[in-house]
């Protein structure tokens, strides 16, 4: 692709919509809790055996802390059913990293292991960190402790190894700024292997300054379907959108196509105003049983759990005509 294409006038680019809002968002929120608390929002998700939908929700409490509480749903949409009590609490006597709040949980379920892994952020003294912990049943949880130290979040495990090894995704902060990473593993103790595998662009970019992958990516027939979030500074605050990528099915580290535009952004009441404005933060999806559509669970402003419905062959194609390979020339054009 050449650099010409990014400079067409925005005048005539038809902003397809890929993402649809449910109509009684949000699906999820405080007023819904068993239990006295500040907000919810950022959850994980996962279909579970029986078709249910099973949400792993971050509680903020008042303190200012995090857990995870449980969320079921026949449906995925409506009569949820919530723990009676915090389901996943910190655990900072045995795990010290966890001393302020866990968060942001991200599900794989791993056929090998025969169990979900479960990747989040320990806020640890040292600043926020990557840990995972296994479960097969979302009631008795192993913890692997820390993998990533800090700074470092926004992570998920791939479902299957990658030539023989796991693959995780994760956000450190590193002198070069907040890019998207993968690292290996022959055990999901010892990483290494790390590679860069998106960067945030610069300048006046939607995506400049910070960029983080949002769920877990979506296995396609194309490649690995990344939904990222990237992060627009402004003079008031900082703006919370999604754009999309596609990564190499056997070396994910591979780029293929990065979309220019993002595609989801905070526009509702609901994701404009609440403890922190203008954000929209999915950690999980379910696929529907036509393998196709997409059901997108997103923290709206830091306060409550929303849910829009897209198509992965639209996310694709959209890619396709929006989209530019990442490689070595034209990302330098483009990104000056
Ligand atoms: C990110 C994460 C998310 C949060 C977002 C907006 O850095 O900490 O948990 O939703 O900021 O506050």
């Amino acid at each position: 692709m050449n650099a010409t294409k990014v400079s067409v006038s925005p005048t005539v680019m038809q902003y397809e919509t890929l993402f649809h809002r449910y109509s009684a968002n949000p699906i999820l929120s405080g007023k819904d809790w068993p239990y006295s608390m500040n907000s919810v929002f950022n959850a994980g998700a996962t279909l579970l055996p029986d078709g249910s939908t099973l949400l792993l929700c971050r509680v903020e409490d008042r303190r200012g802390l995090s857990h995870l509480c449980v969320a079921r749903s026949v449906n995925g949409v409506d009569k949820w059913e919530i723990d009676r009590q915090p389901t996943f609490m910190p655990d900072p006597e045995n795990h010290p990293e966890e001393i302020w709040g866990i968060e942001d949980p991200r599900i794989t379920y791993v056929p090998e292991l025969k169990q979900y892994a479960i990747a989040y952020t320990s806020y640890s003294r040292g600043g926020p960190g990557v840990s995972l912990a296994l479960t097969k049943d979302f009631r008795d949880f192993e913890r692997l402790g820390v993998v990533m130290s800090p700074d470092d979040k926004d992570a998920a495990l791939l479902p299957r190894r990658i030539n023989g090894l796991w693959a995780l995704i994760h956000r450190p902060m590193t002198p070069l700024g907040a890019h998207i990473w993968i690292s290996y593993s022959p055990d999901l103790r010892h990483w290494g292997n790390h590679k860069l595998m998106l960067e945030a662009r610069r300048g006046a970019w939607w995506d400049a300054n910070k960029i983080g992958m949002s769920p877990p990516p979506i296995e396609t027939s194309k490649g690995w379907l990344m939904i990222y979030h990237g992060v627009r500074r402004t003079p008031s605050s900082s703006i919370y959108r999604l754009g999309l990528a596609l990564f190499d099915l056997e070396q994910p580290e591979k780029c293929l196509i990065r979309g220019d535009s993002w595609m989801f952004a905070p526009e509702a009441e609901y994701e404009r105003h609440g403890d922190v404005q203008d954000v929209v933060f999915p950690c999980g999806y379910t696929v529907a049983a036509d393998g196709d559509t997409i059901n997108l669970y997103y923290g709206a402003a830091d306060s409550s759990i929303a849910l829009a419905h897209g198509s992965i062959r639209s996310l694709l194609a959209w890619l396709d005509v929006n989209g530019h390979s990442e490689h070595g020339h034209d990302r330098r054009q483009r990104q000056r």
